[in-house]
């Protein structure tokens, strides 16, 4: 019987099985060090974008102040993005100059 034009084959239908059934790609969020942002307030961002407990938070809030830079986390792309967005939302809010990027994993 004669194909229609927008009909899969197996191979091609299997090729979309695993696409879908691939994991994410993983991204890393990370925070960077500035003379301004309070220590208090990059605390508060750990623990209520990144639900990191106020010691965990602590802990990564002094390595990105002793080190320049810190990772905080690794994400689906858009679930990172949307940290990043609200990080930079918040901190823009209160006008800090902190920033927290996304990079691949
Ligand atoms: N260096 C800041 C201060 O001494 C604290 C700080 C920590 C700022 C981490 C940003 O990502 C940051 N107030």
């Amino acid at each position: 019987m004669a194909k229609e034009p927008n009909e899969k084959n197996n191979s091609e239908l299997l090729e979309e099985i695993r696409e879908d059934l691939k994991e994410p790609d993983m991204w890393k969020v990370a925070l960077l060090n500035d003379d301004y942002t309070p220590r208090d307030f990059v605390v508060e961002i750990l623990v209520s974008v990144f639900h990191k407990s106020p010691i965990e938070a602590t802990k990564i809030m002094l390595e990105v102040h002793n080190r320049g830079r810190g990772m905080v986390g690794i994400y689906p792309y858009d679930i990172g993005r949307t940290k990043v967005a609200q990080v930079t939302l918040m901190a823009r809010e209160r006008e800090y100059p902190l920033k927290c990027v996304l990079e691949r994993a």
